[in-house]
């Protein structure tokens, strides 16, 4: 079984990468970020609670999105070929909670995969994308940079809780999406060899 963490600031391309690996991987699809903004667009009482943090830029408690991604393990059960975690976890608390969810399922992280990208290109993409996404939280440069200093300082400790374990590698989150999906490719066959 394949469990892969993708990890890197807001607009390094998780998202996107995520949509390759699946279809080479098979693997289910778990994004965070994604599972929210539907939360929102079903006008839920988590949705609405979770927008007033998200169009800042800040993170969501974690007990709401570790409840989000407990579900999503239950229902997938262990049919499932193996999981991308995209944007998940976000701070070491959140890192702790999926090694206890994933070993009740037998199964652990893989690897984690960082993307490196420096914050000027992160913010030029973030801005570029809230040209067409509607999305609030990539409307406006204070907002795009909030974003990445919350990653600065609540997220980055997640990669070395992985370092610890073994299961790090990082990999450079700026070039083509072919070539980075390569890179990927190359470190994910690495990890399971
Ligand atoms: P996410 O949905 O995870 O948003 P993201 O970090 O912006 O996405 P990503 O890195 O996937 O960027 P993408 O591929 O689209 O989070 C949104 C918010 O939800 C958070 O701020 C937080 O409030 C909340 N949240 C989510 N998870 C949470 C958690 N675990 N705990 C607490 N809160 C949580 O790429 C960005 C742009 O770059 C795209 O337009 C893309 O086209 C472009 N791009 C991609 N690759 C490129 C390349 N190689 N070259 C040029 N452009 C590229």
């Amino acid at each position: 079984m394949l469990n892969l963490v993708l990890f890197g600031p807001p607009g390094a391309g998780k998202g996107t990468q995520s949509e390759y690996l699946i279809r080479k991987y098979q693997l289910v699809h778990l994004s965070t970020g994604d599972l929210l903004r539907s939360q929102i667009a079903s006008g839920t009482e988590l949705g609405l609670r979770a927008k007033l943090l998200m169009d800042q830029g800040l993170l969501v408690p974690d007990e709401v999105v570790i409840g989000m991604i407990e579900s999503k393990l239950t229902e997938h059960g262990e049919s499932a070929p193996g999981f991308i975690f995209d944007g998940f976890p976000r701070t070491v608390k959140q890192a702790e909670a999926l090694d206890d969810l994933l070993a009740h399922h037998n199964t652990g992280i893989t690897t984690m995969i960082a993307l490196v990208v420096n914050e000027e290109e992160l913010i030029r993409r973030l801005l570029k994308r809230g040209e067409t996404s509607g999305r609030p939280d990539d409307r406006d440069e204070a907002t795009a940079r909030r974003r990445v200093s919350v990653y600065n300082n609540e997220t980055t400790p997640v990669a070395s809780y992985y370092e610890q374990q073994g299961k790090f590698a990082a990999i450079n989150g700026i070039g083509t999406i072919e070539e980075i999906f390569a890179s990927i490719c190359q470190k994910i066959d690495e990890a399971q060899a």
